[in-house]
């Protein structure tokens, strides 16, 4: 949920301010993933030279310096700066080698407080420090076992048994084995041994000075290398074992849980795979790998085995995740659409011409198309927006496949342990790739044999790797924690795989063409829709005090109803709700007055003379409408003129959802902007839901 960062130099002289600069903007860069707390650790002195690492330092150096802070970065910033004056530190001082760690928290085991922010210590001396990303969840049984020996806990933290672990280890092993020193990694793939659940994790050590150890089981966790006498075009540094082993080449490492804090420093990264435990010293990384044995009492493991990687070029660009022109990346990215539906589709749609007919090629489909044709039943399975965006595409997805289609809410489907057959084609839609629910249900499903294909934001995600096939969306780093651009890239995704599962029915040619030719005049229609922004403006300036508000939709326009008011609860923090409005009857007519806002969604389409009744029946109780129809249809489907109406403009009836959903984006932003709420990191909320 949280972010990691971590920032190693070596062999390069750099100032304590310069190092607490490249620690605090590592933070900013993830402050989207939500966090309700930040720390920090920096070395207190110059440590003694590095060949003295090890048992040797033990008694020399002084202890790492940790600082935390309940609240905002900012704050956390500003106390530092505090502390680092009242200890008469030197922002001056300078070290050629110096590893750092920080960490934002959002919270699941204990309040969000200073005790329970990370860094989380080992003890009096910060002998262990560990910043944490995820849950441990045998921590209870791990934290009796070291209270037994003697370990007291200063935090509620699940994340506190690791350093105090980590140090336990190493005591034993100095008794154990005399002088002969431990090393960092040797430690660390102990206490890897004993933690179950998932985590990512950075580890710095008074015991091993200019050291990190990073290792991930679950939460994303990736290694930025920027080598700094080297040509950046000069490429063939990027040979794996070159890179693992070269040393003496002053260098800088950069840790994070996501791209979006490294980019700004290098291009080259090293995704880190679950159970790796990577060590980066003297300028060099090695990385082990081993088989985990579970829990404390569990079955020795096998052997760490050596692993050799590659790094690989990130393509995202640094002016990519800054926020431009906009004040918010929920604004930018609401008006980034067309660009990122045009990527979306880019190299995808096949224009056809005389001989050759219009079509889509999914590269990453190709090859099961076939499998999917034959399934009994395809899946859905998602979580919040994405499972909206599935929703949006199930009638297509049902009328040009000819394949029964259902919904799944990942978290609903493990609760129930609902079937799931080897005949099934199952499709996990996820913007971040990492949605612990939907990776949940995605084991399940695999494990039961079913076909099992992605639909993803993020390249090298967890559930791009672990399903069998997808497509990435293309829709570029989405930042704002309410997800608007991946949402309507997800449906055109979505489109595009109906269209090319049916792809060889001749009898719905004529259907797939008229889409075909829809999607690619999209983006424009988008850009026109986002003309609205004034009007939702406006109407945002009326709707700022109420305390709910209603959205009526049906057919494809269902998910828009739930989408249009999940936007509004989670950012404007206003009560919303999506009905669909077959149901009206059956209860949610009981609420119409003359005070509760109500959006209708009767644009042009099959559903289209159904909408008009309700709106009819709406009116007849005196509800207080506000009426989204097609260009054209104000007059007709607002009885004697006594609604708002939004007009958007007509597209294809599959993809008129894209469309729809925009001015219902704007109103959320706007409302909550009025209202003085945080649009980009809403309360409680976090960018990927990486816990259950
Ligand atoms: C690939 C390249 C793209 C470009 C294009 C040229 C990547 C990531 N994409 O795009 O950069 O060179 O070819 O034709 O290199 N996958 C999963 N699960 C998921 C998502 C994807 O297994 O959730 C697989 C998919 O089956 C495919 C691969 O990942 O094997 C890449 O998928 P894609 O959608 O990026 O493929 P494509 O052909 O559009
Ligand atoms: N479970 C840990 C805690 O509550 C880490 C949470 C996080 O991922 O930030 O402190
Ligand atoms: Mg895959």
């Amino acid at each position: 949920m949280c972010g990691i960062f971590g920032y190693v130099n070596c062999g390069i002289c750099r100032e304590r301010r310069h190092i607490l600069q490249v620690l605090f903007n590592g933070l900013r860069r993830l402050e989207y993933r939500g966090y309700d707390s930040a720390g920090i650790s920096i070395d207190d002195c110059l440590p003694p030279s590095s060949s003295a690492t090890s048992s040797t330092s033990f008694s020399t150096s002084r202890s790492p310096l940790v600082f935390r802070q309940e609240g905002n970065i900012e704050s956390l910033v500003k106390s530092v700066y505090e502390d680092v004056a009242a200890m008469e530190l030197n922002l001056e001082e300078s070290f050629s080698d110096h590893a750092g760690i920080a960490h934002t928290r959002w919270a699941t085991h204990g309040e969000p407080a200073t005790r329970n922010s990370h860094p989380q210590t080992s003890g009096a001396e910060n002998e262990f420090l560990v910043v944490h990303n995820g849950v441990i969840t045998n921590y209870e049984v791990l934290k009796e076992t070291l209270v037994r020996h003697g370990f007291t806990f200063e935090s509620e933290t699940d994340t506190e048994v690791i350093p105090k672990l980590a140090k336990f280890i190493f005591d034993k092993a100095h008794e154990a084995e005399g002088d002969q020193p431990v090393t960092f990694s040797q430690v660390v793939l102990e206490v890897m041994k004993h933690l179950e659940g998932a985590c990512a994790l950075i580890f710095k050590s008074k015991h091993y000075p200019n050291e990190l150890i990073a290792c991930k089981r679950g939460s994303p966790l990736l290694l930025g290398v920027k080598e700094l006498n080297e040509d950046a075009s000069n490429e063939s540094t990027l040979n794996d074992s070159k890179f693992l082993s070269k040393n003496g080449q002053p260098k800088e490492f950069f840790l994070s849980s996501d791209a979006n804090a490294i980019v700004e420093h290098t291009k080259k990264v090293l995704v880190i795979e679950d159970n790796e435990v990577l060590h980066i010293k003297d300028g060099g990384v090695s990385i082990l790998k081993f088989d985990n044995a579970r829990g404390i009492h569990g079955a020795a493991p096998s052997r760490p085995s050596s692993v050799q990687r590659a790094l690989s070029i990130l393509e995202m660009e640094v002016e990519q995740i800054n926020k431009g022109n906009y004040e918010h990346y929920m604004q930018k990215e609401i008006h980034e659409q067309p660009e990122s539906l045009t990527t979306t589709m880019r190299g995808r749609l096949i224009r056809g011409g005389s001989s050759k007919a219009k079509s889509v090629l999914l590269g990453g489909l190709k090859d099961h198309l076939k499998t999917i044709r034959r399934s009994r039943r395809i899946v859905f399975i998602g979580c919040g927006t994405s499972y909206n965006a599935a929703l949006a595409s199930r009638p297509i997805m049902e009328e040009l496949s000819g394949v029964p289609v259902t919904m799944e809410v990942a978290s609903d489907l493990l609760d129930r342990q609902g079937p799931i057959y080897r005949e099934d084609t199952a499709i996990f839609v996820s913007q971040s790739g990492e949605t612990a629910d939907t990776l949940n249900a995605l084991e399940y499903a695999s494990e039961n044999g079913a076909l099992c294909v992605g639909i993803t934001n993020t390249v090298g995600s967890a559930i791009a790797r672990r399903t069998v096939c997808g497509v990435h969306i293309n829709a570029g780093a989405e930042i704002g924690v309410a997800s608007t651009k991946a949402y309507t890239s997800q449906i055109v995704v979505m489109a595009m795989l109906a269209l090319a599962i049916g792809g060889d029915t001749m009898s719905t040619q004529a259907r797939r063409e008229a889409i075909i030719d829809g999607l690619f005049d999209l983006p424009n229609k988008v850009r026109e829709v986002l003309k609205l922004d004034a009007e939702m403006k406006e109407l945002a300036e009326l709707l700022i005090a109420e305390q709910s508000l209603l959205v009526f939709g049906r057919g494809y326009n269902y998910a828009t109803a739930l989408e249009g008011a999940l936007k509004v609860k989670e950012v404007a923090l206003m009560h919303s709700e999506g009905i669909l409005a077959g149901e009206m009857k059956h209860g949610p007519l009981a609420l119409v007055d003359e005070n509760l806002p109500i959006v209708v969604i009767a644009t042009r389409d099959a559903c289209f003379s159904k909408q008009q009744s309700v709106i009819q029946q709406l009116h007849a109780r005196k509800g207080r409408l506000i009426v989204m129809c097609s260009k054209g249809d104000a007059a007709s489907v607002c009885p004697g003129n006594s609604c708002r109406v939004i007009e958007v403009p007509i597209v294809e009836d599959c993809l008129q959802p894209v469309i729809n959903i925009v001015p219902l984006q704007l109103l959320a932003y706007h409302l909550t902007v009025l209202r003085g709420y945080n649009v980009d990191q809403p309360r409680n909320l976090a960018k990927s839901v990486t816990t259950e």
